[in-house]
């Protein structure tokens, strides 16, 4: 009550002391005797404004009884001296209870419309607490501020800002979304499902000497040979069209004419690339939440609140999400277009060359014409010239040709944040355990959760850390003794596990909550003819929901998902080979991938499928391979699915 009290007065102490700032008030009463040693009756006849100063007056002084509506006249009080809910109307006071304390009633001291504004006596007396914790003022003066002042705790934490506040996921066709509401702010705007084609490539040449395809710059040689060597020997000069001095005071001659070959082409590239399309949906994140003051860099105050059924929170980034926002999507805020064309090979060819060579007696082509042959014979001419003249050098056939160039890249989505969504009743999840992110897929035989990646040796070597049991495994995997793979991993925690049997495939799925990819439809497995149906989870992720024959676009590009042969990249290293939405990596490149589609239940000899198993790549229906269930090789790993 006493605090009501002084909130009533503090409202009239400060309408009179902003009176008399304005005026300078001359000294005290009349009577020269301070107010405290001898209330005074105040009625408006008595007191004029210039009467009193701040110092004056006293909670003491003045009771509710003291003062009248009268007293107040409504020059004293200004609109924005009083917040609309601070007074009752025939009340300097008295309503001015719960709605005056009330954290929604004060926005802060120094707010224009905050009653409290600049009343040091009010603020002393109604700030005992840290009343508001998400306005980033320390409102009791001890020195804390929000998250950092104990009273605050039961509402507010530190939290990091790599995560935005919880929000609302707003998300459609591209153009759909509503922006955000009065009092929201945007925390995030992405998409996704940009496209295109890949270039379409074309290689010309073209000869680099002069105008005339491949032109000759023949040479013929002459050598330093008494007599006529077997073969041809190495070595030799060099003699252009043009009359040449022999470089030899004695010696015989020999043409050879595969040597004057010297046409030249140059390969020119010539992509054509279709514009891109997309992105074709998008999505918006919009927050209401306060951020308060008291926390350390890289973090803000914000209210403790237990995930609402769909409340999201976004990071910028490819990462998982925390445990209780566990339905995960990713959105991009830009589009990287990387098609090109590589380099044409551009090869030089004709059917030989020819040329005419006549020796001479003398020097400077003069004197007697020793012999005359043509270049393309190779013939052995025994004598000493002085002098030769080479003329008509030319082609058979030259001519350039072109190849070798195919596409290279994609239009993919860049740039990408992570929403991670609070599950309401009824949301289909997927298991957020170890392993790779899920992806929830709504195929076209219904929805079920596939790893986005290949299982990477790290995530292996988690599950062998914690000593799974041998025990636990199903009768048709009772020969197997071991889940250490057979290819022990170098130094690549990110590249796919490998050596591993379908048996150890199974074993790590079932550790961490999911399974071998199979069936869609239900949890039975595949039969081994049913891999490249639409019932397997992991067929109907490789084709796009059996919309398309590759995981990359709309048809085959054998450049795209190629790992070198003998090779494995980390697993999403080749991002043009990935489903565009989500984006499913490796399926068509890196390791194989065992599925669950086998002959029978036999054991060790059961024959299973392995899928993605090309170099270069081809369609996700074609080349798959049929392997013992006990087979391990240095080239097949696995990821897992899930309903
Ligand atoms: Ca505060
Ligand atoms: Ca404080
Ligand atoms: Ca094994
Ligand atoms: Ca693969």
């Amino acid at each position: 009550m006493r605090r009501t009290k002084l909130r009533g007065l503090s409202f009239l102490v400060l309408s009179l002391a902003q009176a008399c700032t304005a005026t300078p008030a001359p000294a005290d009463t009349s009577d020269g005797s301070s107010p405290d040693a001898q209330p005074i009756d105040v009625a408006p006849r008595d007191v004029v404004q210039s009467d009193i100063v701040q110092s004056d007056i006293t909670p003491n002084d003045v009771t509710q009884s003291d003062v009248t509506q009268s007293d107040v006249t409504e020059s004293d009080v200004t609109e924005s001296d009083v917040a609309a809910n601070d007074v009752a109307q025939n009340d300097a006071d008295a309503a001015d209870t719960a709605s005056d304390v009330a954290l929604t009633d004060v926005t802060g001291d120094g707010a224009a419309s905050d009653a409290d504004a600049g009343s040091t006596t009010d603020v002393v007396a109604d700030a005992a607490v840290e009343r508001e914790c998400l306005d980033n003022v320390d409102n009791d003066g001890n020195g804390l501020v929000d998250c950092a002042d104990p009273a605050c705790t039961p509402q507010v934490r530190c939290e990091s800002t790599d995560w935005s506040a919880p929000g609302t996921l707003n998300q459609g066709a591209l153009g759909s979304s509503s922006p955000c509401g009065a009092g929201q702010t945007q925390a995030y705007f992405g998409t996704i499902g940009s496209a295109g084609a890949s270039a379409s490539c074309a290689c010309s040449c073209r000869n680099a000497v002069g105008s005339a395809m491949c032109a000759v710059a023949g040479r013929a040689n002459e050598y330093n040979a008494a007599s006529c060597p077997a073969g041809v020997p190495p070595g030799g000069t060099e003699l252009p069209v043009g009359c040449h001095n022999s470089t030899f005071a004695s010696a015989g001659y020999l043409f050879r004419s595969a040597l004057a070959e010297r046409g030249t082409c140059t390969a020119t590239t010539t992509p054509t690339i279709a514009a891109a399309s997309g992105p074709t949906s998008e999505a918006r994140v919009c927050v209401t939440s306060r951020q308060g003051g008291g926390c350390g860099a890289g973090s803000v105050c914000r209210a403790r609140v237990a995930p609402a059924p769909r409340s999201c929170v976004v990071r910028r980034g490819d990462h998982t999400c925390p445990a209780e926002y566990a339905q995960r999507s990713v959105f991009y805020e830009n589009r990287s277009d990387t098609r090109a064309c590589n380099s044409c090979t551009c090869a030089y060819r004709s059917d030989g060359c020819t040329g005419d060579v006549v020796a001479f007696s003398g020097t400077n082509c003069t004197g007697t014409v020793l012999a005359t042959t043509v270049l393309s014979d190779g013939s052995c001419r025994p004598g000493n010239p002085a002098s030769y003249r080479v003329s008509n050098l030319r082609s058979s056939n030259p001519r350039c040709t072109a190849g070798g160039t195919s596409p290279t890249g994609c239009v993919r989505d860049s740039d990408p944040s992570t929403i991670c969504c609070a599950s309401a009743p009824g949301d289909r999840t997927c298991p957020t355990g170890p392993g790779p992110a899920m992806a929830l897929l709504n195929g076209s035989t219904g929805p079920f959760c596939i790893d986005t990646t290949e299982v990477t040796n790290a995530q292996y070597q988690a599950f062998l850390a914690s000593m799974p049991s041998l025990a636990g495994q199903p009768a048709r995997c009772t020969w197997n003794t071991t889940f250490v793979p057979t290819t022990l991993p170098a130094a690549a925690p990110n590249q796919p596990v490998v050596g591993v049997d379908w048996c150890d495939a199974a074993a790590y799925c079932r550790w961490a909550g999911k399974t071998l990819c199979g069936r869609v439809e239900s949890p039975a497995p595949l039969a081994e003819a049913e891999a490249t149906s639409t019932s397997s989870q992991w067929f109907q992720a490789c084709t796009q929901r059996n919309t398309a024959p590759v995981p990359y676009g709309a048809a085959l590009d054998a450049q795209l998902c190629s790992t070198p042969a003998g090779t494995l990249e980390d697993v999403n290293a080749r991002v043009c080979c990935s489903t565009a939405n989500p984006r499913l990596h490796g399926l068509l490149t890196n390791a194989a991938e065992w599925i669950d589609a086998c002959s029978g239940s036999a054991g060790a000899s059961d024959t299973c499928r392995v899928m993605g198993n090309v170099r270069p790549s081809v369609e996700c229906a074609t080349n798959t391979q049929s392997l013992a269930r006990n087979t391990a090789n240095n080239n097949i790993g696995f990821r897992c699915c899930a309903p």
